[in-house]
């Protein structure tokens, strides 16, 4: 069923696509690179769920879901660059900077990041999502993560929480504003995406030092950067997603939920 849903959107991405990116000129062509590479649609995908898991028009959710996709899109081409991570690769490809140059690969991230706010037509779904990606959100996780030096746990959670768990949680609820949520049910649907977003973020850090992510094996520990696995090491790392990811599943279990859950307990095993 997420599979299906994840097709659904992977389908209507490339539509987008064709339909926005496909000049030959190098910003349209970076954001078809970098829309186009290998992602998992993680964000997206849950929103969906989401969605139909409360019995929501599917036509509905799905401009949001690409918006969604967009921001995060731009984020991961803004992250590679030389002044934040310098990365050479992502999604198993060389990162846009490096297949393009760096004024492209800015300017792509901007325009990923505005063209993703044309999408969406509802005004609450728009507050979630700038809320969720800016200031007092992911961008403020980036800025913790490059210029704010943490030593302890709690710490790694709330950098976790802002870089990768509100975006995760508009994700979700934006699903349910797709489904005409009340307010009490997107507030348990953010408390469910923050929990899916700390465990995806620790299960990140674990996986730092494989093969086979699409990215550069390792960055973490020879940057020397405090995650997961440097404080807590792999076992007790894995045993802190597990309990977010429990935790999380607790919060939906009142609703028709299996797919939704089926699906989360998955992003615990994935190896990418
Ligand atoms: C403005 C220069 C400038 C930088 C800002 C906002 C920002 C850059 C970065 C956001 C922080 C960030 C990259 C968080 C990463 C979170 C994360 C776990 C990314 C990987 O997500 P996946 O595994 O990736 O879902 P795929 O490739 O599958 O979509």
């Amino acid at each position: 069923m997420s599979e299906n849903l994840k097709q659904t959107f992977d389908d209507a991405l490339q539509t987008l696509i064709d339909d926005r990116y496909m000049n030959d000129n190098p910003l349209a062509m970076a954001c078809r690179y970098a829309l186009e590479g290998p992602g998992k649609r993680v964000r997206p995908t849950l929103t969906l769920l989401v969605n139909k898991m409360l019995g929501g028009s599917l036509q509905r959710a799905l401009p949001s879901a690409l918006a969604i996709e967009l921001v995060h899109t731009y984020s991961l081409v803004h992250d590679d660059l030389p002044a934040c991570d310098n990365d050479d690769l992502r999604r198993g490809r060389p990162t846009v900077h490096r297949k393009f140059d760096e004024t492209i690969a800015l300017l792509c991230g901007d325009a990923l990041l505005t063209d993703a706010f044309a999408l969406i037509d509802d005004v609450a779904a728009v507050h979630e999502l700038a809320n969720a990606a800016g200031s007092r959100g992911m961008v403020l996780g980036q800025t913790m993560d490059m210029r704010m030096p943490l030593q302890a746990l709690p710490q790694l959670d709330q950098l976790h929480l802002h870089k990768t768990g509100r975006l995760i949680a508009a994700a979700c609820v934006i699903g349910g504003l797709s489904a005409d949520a009340t307010a009490d049910q997107c507030s348990v649907l953010r408390s469910f995406g923050e929990k899916i977003g700390l465990a995806f973020q620790i299960t990140d850090d674990l996986l730092d030092d494989d093969a086979g992510t699409g990215k550069t094996a390792g960055k973490d520990r020879t940057q020397g950067k405090a995650t997961y696995l440097t404080l807590l090491g792999p076992t007790a790392g894995r045993a802190a997603a597990e309990r977010y990811t429990a935790e999380a599943i607790d919060l939906v279990s009142k609703w028709n939920s299996a797919t939704l859950v089926g699906y989360v307990n998955g992003l615990l095993d994935r190896r990418f």
